[in-house]
């Protein structure tokens, strides 16, 4: 390929001169150079010096069937050749996304037949936002616009997914907290619980939601969103009684109830979608990432009937995007699903390499001195690093241990990734039970470079 083939001092120099990182310092990448990945097979990356990475994190959470799987490869190619694109908005439709739709129908929950195709989570949520107004202007309910998430939630990056969201940092950029939003507390046990137990702690959390509706007004409020186990946020599993009670709060006063499964979904958790996992049952859902395993951007929300009948016998859907139904996403979606159905994934995530990680993340935590709790689900996982264990004390934020012990991780080739003090996992469904050995093998040994740094061990 013309001018591809630069070695890795010309390429960080180009990379310098030309391109703005998402969620980086700038100046600071530029002085250190960033890591160019050069191919992938399997569970493993490659950078452009030649070493041979471990991906812990499936990319971004989403390479769920590993990397170079010939089926996708070969789909894409298939329809890139037959047609490359063609629009949904002139009253027209293609085949792959006429059998995405069907197909999606299949493994989503009960329910849910209708989808709305964009190219990211994050435009999956905007989609979301003006669906879900949109739904109760149609019954006539006007008013109903708020949305309700969580502090530390992730929704995504366009200004719709930032407001969801509930990472304050990024609402502080621009001022990008738009009017209409609103957040409660993440249900975050470990760090927050103080001295309630799970149990309380849970349904203080998720009655908080009740507080804000009866705040706000149920007449003013459209939705409440969260993700069933929070990823970004430092993979959060509630504790059991939570959605339960967010669940029957939604019912109770005719809130839609909005599950982004961007992260979850796909088997993740070892279920189809991370609300099975916690025994939601949602309106809504948002899709992306494993949707396609990130070989081509796609994403979808899917509506259950009631909302979708609605819609439909709506009028104008006055909302869509250039690449909404691609049909060569739509492809890589529809054989990427495939791989999973036909290798077991989500069964063996379930019963197989799932438990398996967990109980080797929890082991770690027993043993470490420095890991004071292990939080996942199927194959998601967080090591929380913690200065004091029994009083679930924090290290000093100036020490940077999150990050310290995420360049421990890189310089030894296993991606792992530094949310706060955690330690997160979520590595491709597909690793095998061996290379999860090298992953728990290579933490563990991340954790005690840490610690030496730290003069604790
Ligand atoms: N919802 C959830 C739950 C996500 O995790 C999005 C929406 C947005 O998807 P797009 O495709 O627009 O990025 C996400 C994305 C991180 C990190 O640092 C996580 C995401 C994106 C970027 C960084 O963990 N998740």
């Amino acid at each position: 390929m013309k001018n591809f083939n630069r070695n890795t001092a010309q390429w960080q120099e180009l990379d310098r001169d030309h391109h703005i990182h998402p969620f980086s310092d700038a100046a600071k990448l530029n002085a250190k150079g960033t890591r160019v990945i050069t191919k992938a097979e399997g569970s493993y990356i490659w950078d452009s010096e030649g070493n041979k990475i471990l991906d812990g994190m499936a990319g971004l959470w989403c390479v769920n069937v590993g990397y170079g799987r010939q089926e996708i490869i070969d789909a894409a190619d298939k329809q890139m050749k037959e047609l490359c694109y063609y629009n949904s908005f002139f009253q027209t439709s293609n085949p792959p996304q006429i059998e995405l739709g069907r197909l999606l129908s299949d493994v989503t929950p009960d329910g849910f037949d209708h989808f709305f195709y964009s190219s990211s989570g994050s435009e999956a949520n905007d989609t979301v936002v003006r669906m879900v107004r949109h739904y109760w202007e149609i019954l006539g309910k006007t008013t109903k616009k708020t949305i309700i998430s969580r502090n530390n939630a992730y929704h995504g990056s366009t200004l719709a997914g930032t407001s969801l969201g509930g990472m304050k940092y990024m609402h502080e950029m621009g001022g990008s907290l738009l009017p209409g939003f609103e957040h409660i507390s993440q249900p975050h046990w470990y760090l927050d619980g103080g001295a309630a137990t799970e149990e309380e702690f849970g349904l203080a959390c998720a009655q908080e939601l009740e507080a804000k509706i009866k705040e706000i007004g149920a007449d003013n409020v459209a939705a409440f969103i969260g993700e069933p186990i929070q990823g970004a946020g430092g993979v959060i599993v509630p504790p059991a009684n939570y959605w339960p009670e967010i669940q029957r709060i939604c019912h109770k006063y005719d809130i839609l109830l909005c599950a982004d499964e961007v992260i979850c979904g796909f088997g993740r958790t070892g279920t189809w979608f991370g609300s099975e996992t916690m025994g939601i049952k949602p309106d809504v859902i948002t899709m992306a990432k494993g949707l396609s395993s990130g070989y081509l951007p796609i994403s979808a929300v899917g509506l259950h009937q009631h909302v979708a009948q609605t819609i439909i016998e709506g009028g104008d859907i006055n909302h869509g995007y250039t690449y909404s139904g691609h049909p060569v996403a739509s492809a890589a979606a529809i054989a990427n699903i495939n791989y999973i159905i036909d290798h077991n994934i989500v069964e063996i995530v379930g019963s197989e390499t799932g438990p398996y990680l967990q109980k080797g993340f929890q082991d770690l935590a027993d043993r470490h001195v420095m890991v004071g709790e292990a939080r996942g689900r199927g194959m998601m996982g967080a090591l929380q690093m913690v200065q004091d264990k029994d009083v679930r004390k924090l290290f000093d934020a100036d020490l940077d241990v999150g990050n310290k012990c995420r360049d421990h991780c890189f310089e030894n080739n296993l991606i792992m990734r530094a949310v706060g003090q955690s330690m997160i996992v979520s590595p491709p469904l597909t690793m095998t039970i061996s290379e999860i050995d090298e992953l728990l093998e290579k933490a563990e040994m991340c954790l005690d470079l840490t610690a030496r740094d730290l003069g604790i061990a």
